[in-house]
């Protein structure tokens, strides 16, 4: 099949290139219209909705049995008709993307992160709007938008919370329903700025639902780590299930993060699923300076600034791939690295 390229110059293509606009700063698969074929949701973040700069907007480009189609194409932005939100300046609409099946009835559904959100007079605050897919693809129906102030969810906007800076998604309580854990990075924990949170709202026949809602940090109760100025917990994100027991568990990565007095060397908070959904058990923190950890925990190194999951081994047991971007080789400044943790019945393993 020839190659495509695809811009919103395209013939068909909804919107229309300008300056900025960053299409494809973010991109995520799902099957929005269960025809099997998948689709494509492209973040274009720099979009400005008329004279509204930077609002943010998502191009939805529909699978066939020829790849990729303009037919049915579509372009979302929270000044879309019925969609939550209004589009306002730097809201960044598309900052971040992640499919999930929310609600189970077998068509994926989108989330969309929008970390410039103010929320009332709260600067950057952050959201997420969330669209469900049908068998004609993503639709208003039942579309969503969740911030630290939308009713029993968990936390408190405040500016430059971010909330959104980063999406996941998993089925942490294996109830069949994805769920979805949304990074607060600018979160403060009391009065330490930056340290950094990760919301996680909850499946349901209904779709995503306060019920259950959770949020966790460094000093979140029997949580390893301490919540510190700037660690950033939930810059990153990632979903396996590392110890095989049917249940996602959760990498949150906190690029930031000093380890001893080494500063931002980085870690990574490791958070298992279990019936009830997750939970501090057996939860583990990890940086190269944790025992048998290959690699030296450095300045800078931001350990955890990237997470990727797959099973390396085929052992049925997910496996974290850990970017390690400011690692110094030798006396190679900032050449980078890549550390591997291999999943096992125990979860994750030196
Ligand atoms: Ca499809
Ligand atoms: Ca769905
Ligand atoms: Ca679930
Ligand atoms: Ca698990």
């Amino acid at each position: 099949m020839k190659n495509q390229i695809w811009d919103q110059d395209s013939t068909a293509i909804l919107g229309a290139a300008e300056a900025s606009d960053g299409f494809g700063n973010s991109l995520a698969v799902g099957d929005f219209n269960s025809d099997g074929k998948d689709d494509l949701a492209i973040g274009v973040s720099g979009e400005d909705i008329g004279t509204i700069a930077n609002a943010g907007a998502v191009n939805v480009i529909y699978g066939s049995n020829t790849g990729l189609t303009s037919t049915g194409n579509q372009i979302w932005d929270q000044d879309s008709t019925n969609i939550e939100g209004a589009a306002e300046a730097s809201d960044l609409f598309g900052t971040s993307l992640a499919v999930g099946d929310f609600n189970g009835d077998g068509k994926d559904d989108l989330a969309i992160g929008v970390s410039g959100e103010d929320i009332g007079t709260i600067a950057n605050a952050g959201a997420v709007n969330v669209i469900y897919g049908s068998n004609t693809g993503l639709t208003s129906t039942g579309n969503q938008i969740w911030d630290q102030d939308s009713t029993n969810i968990e936390g408190a906007a405040e500016a430059s919370d971010l909330f959104g800076t980063s999406l996941a998604v998993g089925d942490f309580n294996g109830d069949g329903k994805d769920d979805l854990a949304i990074g607060v990075s600018g979160e403060d924990v009391g009065t330490i700025a930056n340290a950094g949170a990760v919301n996680v709202i909850y499946g349901s026949n209904t779709g995503l639902t306060s019920t259950g809602d959770q949020i966790w940090d460094q000093d979140s109760t029997n949580i390893e780590g301490a919540a510190e100025a700037s660690d950033g917990f939930g810059t990153s994100l990632a979903v396996g299930d590392f110890n095989g027991d049917g249940k996602d568990d959760l990498a949150i990565g906190v690029s930031g993060e000093d380890i001893g007095t080494i500063t931002n060397a980085g870690a990574v908070n490791v958070i298992y699923g279990s019936s009830t959904g997750l939970t501090s058990t057996r939860n583990q923190l990890w940086h190269q300076d944790s025992t048998g950890v290959e690699g030296v925990a450095e300045a800078f190194d931001g350990f955890g600034s990237s997470l990727r999951v797959g099973d390396f081994n085929n052992d049925g047991f997910a496996d974290l791939a850990i970017g390690v971007p400011g690692e110094d080789i030798g006396s190679i400044s900032n050449a980078g690295t890549v550390n591997i943790l291999y999943g096992s019945a125990t979860g994750l393993t030196a």
